[in-house]
């Protein structure tokens, strides 16, 4: 069919040359340009054969025969979906354009004599510009609305919320991840809605961010965000849907009376590490034996928590004086008896320490709640789950798989000594 169109003109184009040879001696004539014939994308037909640019948009290339008598040609682009065209001007014939995907176009080139107004237009084609077929769209960005980033929240409960959107409406949950550290990596819930409450604790930076998750498991992430709940918040406003039905304190043995709650290990034992370490009085002394120059060691108990409860924490800390030594408190999920040497998981909660480059907070004699005395000189860190008021809320990846908090409490010394000994007692983890 479109070889017998190529002839028709071919004959016609004959026919005219023709006449206008024989006419040759009729002056001041002059011709149109011949009609283009249109070559690719054919007419009527689903374009596949375009450079891809993106899901939306695809390069194809134009492509019609040479006119006789034209120098100059017109390609029309027409989006019959938008209404739109587009006038492209070019002395070739071919001509790259980029295209939207999944849209019907219709097109015609108009062959020009420059020289004069005269112009031939084409045949109008037809076709499909395809988009490839696409199974499933991963859901767009959530984009948060509240809290306002960076903002400082000076009331609670504090609920997040976002808004969530997918190509094709099948958005199945969003994960919610929440967090002191960033970039924030715990998952504290889930949620068909665009909102949730998380229990949280006042005088604490929180980062968070949603992952929209549809119903093929495709997944997109939001951007970080991140909160201050004021200091003068109540922490228990801050967690009021959750509960504890358990208001006795949950460290066993908190008043150091040695009845067997404690564990203890020896740590860096590769060392020259000997101590004299024990209860004494209805207190745990930690303390050094004459000319040893390292000492590491923990204290601890696995205690039932409850996620999403806000909790007091303390512990009574004494010294006479101490030299380049430590005293750390941990909240871990791992087991003490790890097979390392060492034990720093979950990081340090709060520390007094009298070594260390940046971590020596000068606190060599103190007597009192850790909170008082960490208070002069030793910040907690920002990442730890303790707010300057001892209140802690621990999510469920802070636990064990049992659901249990590791309370860790280590005290060392490198190249210095405990003095008479660095004293606790009055242990305590209280649901508000
Ligand atoms: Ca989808
Ligand atoms: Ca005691």
């Amino acid at each position: 069919m479109k070889k017998g169109i190529n002839i028709f003109y071919l004959l016609i184009f004959i026919i005219s040359y023709s006449c206008s040879k024989d006419n040759s001696d009729q002056k001041n004539i002059i011709e149109s340009p011949a009609i283009v014939i249109l070559i690719f994308p054919e007419n009527n037909t689903e374009c596949n054969e375009g450079t891809i640019i993106s899901d939306t948009q695809s390069e194809v290339s134009f492509r019609w025969n040479k006119s006789t008598n034209a120098d100059s040609y017109t390609l029309v682009i027409n989006n019959i979906d938008s209404g739109t065209t587009q006038n492209i001007n070019t002395n070739d014939t071919e001509e790259k354009v980029i295209l939207e995907r999944g849209t019907n176009y219709s097109w015609q080139v108009i062959s020009k004599l420059n020289s004069t107004s005269l112009t031939t237009f084409s045949s109008t084609w037809r076709f499909f510009n395809a988009s490839i077929p696409v199974e499933s769209h991963v859901p767009d960005q959530a984009v948060i609305v509240s809290p306002i980033a960076d903002s400082i929240v000076n009331s609670c409960p504090v609920i997040l919320e976002w808004t969530s959107n997918d190509k094709d409406n099948d958005i199945k949950l969003h994960d919610v991840i929440l967090d002191l550290d960033y970039p924030p990596t715990k998952i504290i819930g889930s949620t068909t809605e665009n909102n949730f409450q998380p229990n949280l604790l006042s005088d604490k930076t929180y980062y968070w961010q949603v992952i929209t998750i549809d119903s093929d498991g495709n997944k997109s992430s939001s951007e970080i965000s991140s909160f201050n709940i004021d200091a003068s918040v109540e922490s228990s406003s801050c967690s009021p849907g959750v509960s504890s039905s358990t208001i006795k304190d949950l460290v066993k043995d908190g008043s150091m009376d040695n009845k067997g709650d404690w564990k203890y290990r020896q740590l860096w034992t590769q060392s020259d590490n000997e101590v004299n370490h024990g209860f004494i009085d209805g207190e745990y002394a930690f303390r050094s034996v004459d000319g040893v120059r390292y000492s590491n060691a923990i204290l601890w108990q696995e205690i039932n928590v409850e996620p999403g409860v806000v909790y007091s924490f303390n512990i009574n800390v004494r010294s006479g004086g101490t030299s380049n030594s430590w005293l750390e408190v941990y909240f871990g999920s791992q087991d003490v008896n790890n097979g390392s040497d060492e034990y720093t998981d979950g990081g340090v909660q709060i520390f007094v320490k009298s070594f260390g480059d940046n971590e020596n907070c000068g606190v060599n004699s103190y007597d009192g709640s850790i909170f008082d005395v960490a208070k002069n000189g030793c910040p907690i860190p920002s990442e730890s789950l303790l707010n300057q008021d001892g209140k802690v809320v621990f999510s469920t990846s802070d636990l064990t798989a049992n659901g249990t908090i590791i309370l860790g409490i280590k005290a060392g010394n490198y190249d210095g000594t405990f003095g008479s000994g660095i004293f606790i007692d009055d242990i305590s983890l209280i649901a508000d």
